[in-house]
């Protein structure tokens, strides 16, 4: 992500150093890259080298076959502002994050919510390793072995009331523990928003795990969501709170710069940014830039916007 809006760290103090480090990393790399796109992934890359806690998943129909991210790139260059603003910064200061105890409440407009602890929260669903591709808004993108289940399964154990239109995701805010959110880069906690029906889609997940391994803290543990349609902002991490509401969510992204990061972000290539081209991006590892697909190639979800005008609802 970029900043924009924020009251003691200003756009300019902010995206140059971005940009240099981007393009030093870049520059580093790239007389690598071609000759590792060429290749599948060595045995180590394509394997966790966490030494987190094994999750055991049964392979998913909806996984794409494309080559996956090396587990080293998924895990060191990401976003987390909670942790800081470089790519290399949750890596580096995540590690101390407490992943348990944690809870989780489900409040709202719902017959069966409350406070669960994660470990009784999961235990219920049959996990399943999805393999997506995630797209930043940035435009580089990455694939993914997911482990998660089903957000629509859990909502739909929590019982949802005719009021309930739109789920509120909301992320620990923990000064103690968040070196990040000291800095107001944005309006802690980060939260994010899906309507009913995109919260209910078989391909919204909630994710626990990836490369067959608890997920790294710098990558969301305990639970995250991953939403592989929308842009990567839509994919909180570290969640402690989902609510049903009636009416459309706040999100950070949006109350920060809400002309440049709408409430759908579903990935447009014929949608720019206001400061950028979306038409292509970089998958991580490669040297040439690729177009970007509508919905990200996930076409089975447009049926869910017939009618809207995606340009106005960006
Ligand atoms: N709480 C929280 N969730 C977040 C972010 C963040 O800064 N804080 N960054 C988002 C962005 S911009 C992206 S691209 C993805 C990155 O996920 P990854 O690091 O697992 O690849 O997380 C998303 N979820
Ligand atoms: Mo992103």
């Amino acid at each position: 992500m970029r900043i924009r809006k924020a009251n003691d760290l200003k756009w300019s103090d902010v995206t140059p150093k971005a940009l240099y480090v981007n393009r030093r990393q870049f520059l580093a790399v790239a007389p690598f890259m071609a000759a590792a796109a060429a290749e599948a992934l060595s045995p180590d890359e394509a394997r966790a080298q966490g030494g987190l806690p094994k999750l055991d998943a049964k392979k998913s129909p909806l996984s794409t076959t494309e080559p996956m991210t090396p587990y080293k790139s998924v895990t060191t260059y990401n976003n987390y502002y909670e942790f800081g603003i470089d790519k290399g910064d949750p890596a580096e200061y995540a590690k101390s994050l407490k992943t348990r105890p944690w809870t989780v409440t489900i409040d709202g407009a719902v017959k069966a919510g409350g406070k669960f602890a994660i470990d009784d929260l999961i235990k219920p669903y049959q996990l399943e390793e999805r393999i997506y591709r995630h797209r930043c808004v940035e435009g580089w993108s990455i694939v993914v072995p997911w482990i998660g289940f089903p957000l629509g399964d859990l909502l739909k154990k929590v019982q949802p009331t005719e009021k309930a239109k739109f789920v509120e995701f909301t992320t620990l805010n923990d000064a103690s523990q968040m070196p990040g959110v000291r800095r107001p880069v944005l309006n802690w906690p980060y939260t994010e928003g899906l309507r009913l029906d995109e919260a209910m889609h078989r391909l919204t997940l909630l994710t626990v795990g990836l490369y067959g391994e608890v997920l790294p803290n710098q990558n969301g543990a305990p639970l995250r969501l991953v939403v592989p349609w929308k842009y990567g902002f839509k994919s909180i991490k570290s969640i402690v709170r989902i609510r049903l509401v009636e009416s459309q969510p706040h999100t950070a992204w949006n109350d920060s710069a809400p002309q440049e990061y709408g409430f759908y972000s579903n990935v447009n290539p014929t949608v720019d940014h206001p400061r950028w081209s979306q038409a292509t991006e970089r998958r991580i590892g490669d040297f040439f830039k690729r177009k970007t697909l509508m919905f990200n190639g996930y076409d089975e979800v447009a049926s869910m916007y017939g009618g809207m005008d995606l340009k106005k609802n960006f």
